[in-house]
């Protein structure tokens, strides 16, 4: 082989190296958004069994601070893939007293498939006696979703994560 052959081969094998070492080590940045659409099914299925063994999916907890006692009953039980729907937040002190005129923002996702929620849910009433309206929570797909409360109360803000396995 002549020299310029092995030019035009040595090239050709480092270009494919680092398109296949830059495609792997890019994987976890891109990967939970672009595969998404075709692996959901997979990926649904696998985290199903993967997550449901340690996850805490209680109704009801305490935000990370320990300010405030935290719990929710859904209007939907079991929550169904896809169905609109509202839930009531309830907020007590850390011993038990109703926390009322609390400003609340809602947040959430599927950690493992890197999305937010499909809806911006909100805060529509305060109920009295520590509880709060919900409105407009929707799961799109089934597997583990991430719902946060940023609860702020007499000037003490704090917050919380429930876990929710949508679909079993
Ligand atoms: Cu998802």
């Amino acid at each position: 082989m002549n020299s310029q052959t092995k030019t035009i081969v040595i090239t050709t094998v480092v270009t494919v190296i680092a398109l296949v070492v830059g495609f792997i080590l890019l994987m976890p940045v891109f990967g939970p958004r672009f595969m998404h659409p075709i692996m959901s099914r997979y990926m649904h299925g696998n985290s199903n069994s993967v997550v449901s063994n340690d996850l805490d999916t209680s109704a009801e907890r305490l935000t990370n601070n320990g300010t405030f006692n935290v719990s929710f009953k859904s209007e939907l039980d079991p929550i169904t893939i896809g169905s609109m729907h509202s839930w009531v937040l309830h907020v007590e002190t850390a011993d038990g007293q109703p926390v009322e005129r609390a400003t609340i923002f809602v947040d959430g996702g599927m950690p493992e498939h890197g999305h937010g929620l499909p809806t911006a849910p909100q805060v529509t009433q305060d109920l009295g006696n520590g509880d709060y309206l919900v409105e407009g929570l929707k799961f799109q797909m089934g597997g583990w979703w991430e719902v946060k409360f940023n609860i702020t109360a007499d000037g003490t803000e704090d917050n919380v994560t429930f876990n929710l396995i949508v679909g079993g």
